[in-house]
């Protein structure tokens, strides 16, 4: 993000889980949420769930400071139904939720199980990770010629100053329409952040960074971390990113007490982490930080994009905090739980006082000084 811009969509996670019909797409969103988050039907044929971020950084500052209150970045995750069935594009609600989202979650099935047939008759993780994204780029070639047509409307009768931006916007969609006549998601291929701006009310689904989930059965749990590094290796790309699970096993353990589920792990030799490491991958996925707040009332978790300043930070903790803003204290969370206190590190001279330009690190502790 450029410095001084500052857009609070930018530091959200609102996550759409998509994938073929029975891939185990609800089964990932049970997972997601059974531990620790709350699911609820919202009535679209879509369930909804929070999800606060398990960061133990967090906890240990709060027990530091004795917070009364706890505040995690908290993850949205969307289940949707089935996309592209019958070619038919997103649209309604789903459409919506979709449009919205900050990143997909593409739950690709890896499982074998022939009770439960695979809609293209066998499992085949690379053959469906390619026909989903094909999906995503016809729906988008099609939103990018509709608006190209408008736009030569536009341009042909509007006035000079309309004209000269719609002529701008033309090629740059001509430019995304060669994208993806190449057969290239667009996601890995539009970087700058001008470009991304000028395109981020267009809803382009091939414009989400991607995060591959491969969903492995129960007897391919120990291989999860190998089988997601070959997926890496063959699909990753700056906003493609591949990790692996076994959903129904995920699920099935966020139910349990987490001595309960550790236990169960050890046994199968499942990875521990299996759900935070697959949210782990989508913040870093969205190019998010997290930063922090240690205040006794009540200690909390921010995001922020990567790059972004003690200004913006200031700015997603409250406007107000942001108009006044005179200085930021700043200290490493690691160094503030070493030396023991605020008044300490102040005393080592370790607070450090930093204006509004500072380019905020993962893992600050921040307090902002301001007038209002
Ligand atoms: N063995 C095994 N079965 C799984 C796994 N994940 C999902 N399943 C099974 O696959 C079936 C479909 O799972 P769902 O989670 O409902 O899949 P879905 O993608 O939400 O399906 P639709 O919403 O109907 O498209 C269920 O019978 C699950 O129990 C897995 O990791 N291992
Ligand atoms: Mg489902």
């Amino acid at each position: 993000m450029a410095p001084g811009v500052r857009d609070d969509t930018l530091a959200t996670m609102d996550l759409a889980i998509v994938g073929l019909p029975q891939s185990g797409k609800t089964t990932v969103f049970k997972a997601l949420t059974g531990g620790h988050g709350s699911a609820s039907a919202d009535g679209r044929g879509e369930s909804v769930g929070a999800v606060k971020l398990p960061d133990d950084r967090l906890y240990r500052l709060a027990a530091l400071v004795k917070a009364k209150k706890i505040t995690p970045i908290e993850v949205f995750l969307h289940d949707l139904p089935a996309l592209f069935q019958r070619g038919a594009a997103p649209s309604g609600p789903a459409g919506e939720t979709l449009a919205r989202a900050d990143a997909l979650l593409h739950v690709v099935r890896a499982f074998d199980r022939p009770d439960v047939p695979h809609p293209s008759g066998s499992v085949d993780p690379g053959r469906d990770i390619t026909e989903f994204d094909a999906e995503l780029m016809l729906f988008d070639l099609g939103v990018v010629e509709r608006r190209l047509e408008k736009l030569d409307i536009t341009v042909r009768s509007g006035r000079p100053g309309e004209r000269e931006a719609g002529e701008r916007e033309i090629a740059l969609l001509q430019r995304v329409k060669g994208v993806l006549e190449a057969d290239k998601p667009l996601r890995n291929e539009l970087t700058n952040p001008d470009d991304l701006r000028a395109l981020s009310n267009f809803g382009l689904l091939s414009l989400k960074p991607m995060l591959l989930l491969l969903n492995v059965g129960e007897d391919k749990v120990s291989e999860q971390a190998a089988i997601a590094a070959q997926a890496q290796e063959k699909y990753g790309g700056p906003k493609t990113r591949a990790a692996a699970i076994c959903a129904k096993l995920e699920a099935e353990l966020a139910e349990l007490s987490p001595d309960e589920a550790a236990e169960f792990r050890l046994d199968l030799g499942a990875p521990a982490g299996g759900t935070e490491v697959v949210l782990e991958q989508a913040r870093e996925l969205l190019g998010l930080l997290t930063f922090f707040t240690a205040g006794e009332k009540d200690t909390r978790a921010w995001s922020l994009p990567v790059g972004g300043t003690a200004l913006q930070a200031a700015g997603r903790i409250h406007t107000d905090i942001e108009r006044g803003f005179i200085r930021a204290e700043v200290i490493d969370w690691q160094k503030l739980l070493e030396l023991g206190s605020h008044g300490e590190a102040r005393k080592k001279g370790q607070l450090r006082q930093e204006g509004k330009t500072y380019v905020v690190q993962d893992g600050d502790v921040i307090n902002v000084l301001f007038n209002v």
